[in-house]
């Protein structure tokens, strides 16, 4: 289509300009009339203006790229002269006093959407996705989360296009249209919800039924959806969503609330999964898994993506948000939510462990380049590029601090008092806050900052030691430092949860504790600077700050080595024993890194590769923890920690040399490992299974790294499950050994059919780190198993390319970038989210050194400077540049 004004640029949406429509929506009757080419959709609407809306005031509704057939307003048509109607907007001039019926036909072409937004084919079904404004692509709304309306839905299809015919809510009639081919279902959800919330899936499925009794005692018939033949790969997803269902009313009090819930799962999905009331729709990837197919981390994420999306039912649906910008009302607490449930399911330290690498990873990186924004961003262009690690992941983090400073008893009262109060409504994050402060008492007037100000917060922890007094002091400065349209900030509250480890591993406890206030094991920094001193010690404790995370802030101390692999190997805390472990390889790391820099060989300090060892080899850890530990700080991570000048090839060179070290001094004991880890019987995805395959895996790692290749090509072929098989794939090709190819395209052969499993092969070949990695994943992209349209396939392979193969996205000849703009500007005409997506994977593109900076900036202007740019993609290009 044409660009016209009303779509050329764009306009930014700001917090402050919230007003209400000025008429409510109370009903919606949609009839969705599908044919092969073509649907037809009649939506009768309902509505009522609000008090205080003068007589007369125009109606005006949102669309894009709409089609408009036929307007009608109480039964009669409409006179042309009394609407206007473009692909972006329907205006009623001047409505009738009082309430009022418009019933509008749109005529849409979902084979051709191939934005994935609104109306879609996927596999030939048709399926829908409304969040955040895809609603306004199927018909003329008030597309916003604060208009909720009670939907009946009614669909008719070809019956031999589309067996299924499914909506929210549940099922009130269904049968044959007489005289025809076609069949129909009607559907009524009795909750309101406001339009992202929408679904309509019409296909043909294998299905998956079981039932679940709530607490009160009412069944629900629960039905998995997915593609034919595959039927077989949905019993974890299901038995993950029975466990959901039980956690949320154990935990939180949750019931569910319609007669059925449904997951249906599609192959072209522009993210994870959609939290559609009753009607869940899913990217495959997150509920289809076998053995033979799937890795422990795709059992444990389509846990944890089914938990989230069906607790979303009261945290986002139940509840929803006023308007976008409160996004992390119903994401960052779900996400919270979700953590918990697998942490309750799983290995709680392990699961922290996890979550805290995925927000360093994403959301650290997000907060400390131009793209950061306030877990409540104030204002957007594109709402899209707001479904944000900091908006998810922090948002959670901020949660859990609520949780920390309230208590679990005033976290739970907080939420009871929320899911009261709030049922039912669309909500602020203010409403959510205030909640907290009802039911505990507490002034969270300053812990709103945590919502409004963006940045990392930096705790510098100096700690000195009188002997004489037996007085442990330990100094707190705190900075935040400045993001876009940020320059100066407030002190925040950070709540740290501590302890003091005596000599003899054990805690010890001061008489006395001065210079903030403590609640239990937590201390809660309010300003800048705090001088804290314990009282009554006996000797000399080495203190453990930030346990378990409790905040999201980058904490430097002055604790040395020597209290660093003490705390590695003492401390209570099982996150700050790893946390402990991290920091020493990382100091090792960033002192070879300089070292390759400038031209000396890398030298890494012996103990902590024997550190690493020796927790590898303590039996008294879980298996999973040692993997972890034994894992060093990634490419990323080290380049993060820079922050500056970084040059990914030195990085590399330093990791491998840290490597190097650990598997030679280790070479016994990850021998050992590899035998007494080997599987005890058929696979379970259980996890400590999981953690033995994990501890196994890593070993087998060192071992390729200290020479012996022939035991990885071995476990390849003695795999009989895909955890197995693809970390034995990924150490070949990684390791660059002669056998690459061949255990490549056999992996291929293997599983060509299955298109989850080829997105692995693609990410074998675009993480690894050896040179002419970008030909191949170049030459991939023309390979017949790759599809640019299919947004699995562009992020296992491009998008995995650019955000996880730093040595050479980031190339010194600036190869890498170009190819990835290049992407980025094909897929834009394509599916602008998508692509917006793959570009955001230059986002710290100012922390390279100067030459690969000045390419990286070259390519953001070329894309920048491109006409005709997506909203998406725009947005992300200037911020990127600004
Ligand atoms: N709420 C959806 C995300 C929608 C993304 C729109 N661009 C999935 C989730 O977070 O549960
Ligand atoms: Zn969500």
């Amino acid at each position: 289509m044409e660009l016209t004004s009303e779509t050329a640029g764009a306009e930014v949406v700001r917090l402050v300009d919230y007003v209400a429509t000025p008429y409510r929506i109370d009903t919606v009757h949609l009839d969705f009339r599908l044919d092969e080419t073509e649907t037809v959709v009649v939506a009768e609407t309902a509505f009522t203006p609000r008090d205080g809306t003068a007589p007369g005031t125009p109606l005006v509704l949102d669309g894009d790229e709409l089609w408009l057939v036929e307007a009608r307003l109480d039964g009669a048509p409409l006179a042309a002269t009394a609407y206007e109607a473009s692909e972006r907007r329907f205006t009623l001039k001047a409505p009738p006093a009082g309430s009022f019926r418009l019933m509008l036909t749109t005529r849409l072409r979902p084979a051709e959407n191939t934005k994935l937004m609104g109306l879609y084919r996927s596999s030939g079904n048709w399926c829908t996705q409304c969040e955040a404004e895809g609603f306004r692509r199927i018909t003329y709304f008030h597309d916003r989360p604060d208009v909720l309306a009670v939907y009946t839905t009614r669909i008719e299809a070809p019956k031999a296009l589309a067996k299924s015919l499914l909506s929210n809510g549940n099922p009130v009639e269904s049968g044959d249209v007489p005289g025809t081919d076609r069949h129909f279902a009607v559907w009524h959800d009795p909750f309101p919800k406001p339009s992202y919330l929408f679904a309509m899936v019409a296909g043909t499925f294998d299905t998956i039924e079981d039932r679940f009794v709530t607490m009160s005692g009412r069944e629900v018939a629960l039905t998995i959806y997915v593609e034919h033949g595959r039927g077989a790969k949905a019993g974890y997803a299901m038995d993950a969503l029975k466990r959901s269902m039980r956690w949320d009313e154990e935990v939180f009090g949750r019931e569910y609330d319609l007669d059925v819930f449904m997951i249906v799962a599609v192959g072209d999905f522009n993210m994870g999964a959609m939290e559609n009331k009753g009607l869940n729709v899913f990217n495959d990837k997150y509920v289809l898994a076998s053995p033979r197919t799937a890795t422990d981390v795709d059992y444990a994420h389509i846990e944890g993506v089914i938990a989230h999306e069906y607790f979303h039912n009261w945290t986002g649906n139940r509840i929803t948000c006023r308007d976008w910008f409160q996004l992390c009302l119903k994401e960052g607490l779900t996400v919270f939510r979700d953590q918990e449930f697998s942490a309750d399911q799983r290995s709680r330290a392990v699961k922290r462990i996890s979550d805290v690498r995925l927000l360093k990873s994403h959301q650290f990186p997000e907060d400390a380049g131009p793209l950061a924004h306030p877990v409540r961003p104030n204002l957007y262009k594109e709402i899209n590029n707001f479904y944000t690690a900091t908006v998810y992941e922090k948002g959670a983090e901020v949660v859990r601090m609520l949780k920390t400073l309230s208590g679990a008893d005033g976290f739970r009262a907080g939420m009871d008092l929320y899911f009261d109060r709030h049922d039912g409504m669309a909500a602020t994050v203010e409403d959510f806050v205030a909640c907290f402060a009802d039911a505990t008492g507490r002034d969270l007037t300053d812990f709103m900052l945590w919502y409004t100000q963006s940045g990392t917060p930096e705790v510098m922890a100096a700690t000195s030691w009188d002997a004489g007094a037996g007085r442990l002091k330990i100094v707190f400065d705190q900075t935040v430092p400045p993001t876009p349209g940020q320059p100066t900030k407030k002190p925040m509250p950070i709540p740290i949860r501590f302890g003091l480890v005596g000599p003899d591993g054990t805690d010890v406890q001061a008489t006395r504790i001065t210079g903030a206030t403590v609640e239990g094991d937590v201390l809660v920094l309010e300003a800048a600077r705090h001088e804290v001193v314990f009282e009554g010690l006996t000797a000399r404790p080495v203190p453990s700050l930030l346990r378990g995370f409790s905040a999201p802030v980058r904490l430097t101390s002055t604790l040395d080595p020597a209290d660093q692999s003490f705390l590695a190997a003492n401390d209570g805390d099982p996150f700050n024993r790893w946390q402990a472990i991290q920091s020493l390889a990382m100091r090792g790391l960033i002192e070879a890194t300089d070292a390759v820099r400038h031209k000396r060989s890398p030298t890494v300090d012996g103990r902590i590769a024997e550190a690493i060892v020796a927790t590898a080899a303590l039996e008294t850890l879980d298996p999973d923890f040692r993997a972890l530990a034994v894992g060093l700080p990634s490419e990323a991570d080290v380049a993060r920690e820079l922050a500056l000048d970084v040059d990914p090839d030195a990085i590399f060179a330093a990791r491998e040399h840290l490597r190097g070290l650990v598997a030679t001094r280790g070479r016994d004991v990850f021998a050992d490992l590899y035998a007494r880890m080997a599987p005890e019987g058929a696979y379970a995805p259980d996890a400590a299974s999981a953690g033995r395959r994990s501890l196994r895996n890593a070993a087998l790692d060192y071992l390729v790294r200290a020479g012996d290749g022939a035991a990885a090509v071995a476990a390849y072929g003695a795999a009989d499950n895909m955890t197995d098989r693809l970390a034995a794939l990924t150490i070949v090709v990684g390791a660059d050994l002669t056998e690459a190819d061949a255990l490549l395209d056999d992996f291929h052969d293997r599983f060509a059919d299955d298109p989850l499993v080829v997105d692995k092969w693609l990410m074998v070949q675009a993480t690894a780190p050896v040179d002419g990695a970008l030909d191949r994943v170049r030459a991939l992209t023309a390979h017949p198993s790759f599809s640019i349209t299919n947004p699995n396939r562009v992020r296992a392979l491009i998008t995995t390319f650019a955000s996880g193969n730093q040595t050479q996205f980031n190339r010194a000849d600036g190869a890498g970038f170009a190819f990835v703009a290049d992407r980025v500007l094909e897929l834009d005409r394509i599916n602008p989210q998508v692509a917006s997506r793959l570009l955001s994977t230059f986002r710290s593109w100012r922390a390279l050194e100067p030459r690969r900076q000045a390419y990286a900036e070259a390519e953001l202007k070329r894309v920048a400077t491109t006409a005709g740019l997506s909203r998406d993609v725009a947005d992300i290009a200037e911020r990127s540049l600004g």
